[in-house]
């Protein structure tokens, strides 16, 4: 009985995993239906995980450290990022 409640054996009941059948991923924070494990970006919703770059992290994702990144290089384009965030 032990088993049924957590099918894939990753020590999360399947009541509590957002992927009861896959042992490697348990939590989706974002909801886009990528496991948190996988999710190259868990703060904003990517269900493509479009990573143009190839680097870690999506592209959802490096948008945000784009803007922050580029105050601390010599953009030659630093005019066309907005500077409003902060
Ligand atoms: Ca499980
Ligand atoms: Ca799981
Ligand atoms: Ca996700
Ligand atoms: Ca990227």
């Amino acid at each position: 009985m032990v088993s049924d409640l957590d099918d894939d054996n990753d020590g999360v009941a399947d009541l509590n995993g957002a992927f009861p059948l896959d042992s490697s991923e348990w939590s989706d924070d974002n909801n886009d239906g990528i496991g948190d494990n996988a999710d190259n970006c868990t703060l904003v919703a990517n269900s493509d995980q479009t990573n143009i770059d190839g680097d870690s992290e999506g592209n959802e994702c490096d948008l945000e450290r784009f803007g922050k990144v580029s105050r601390l290089v010599d953009y030659p384009t630093n005019t066309d990022f907005p500077n409003t965030d902060c």
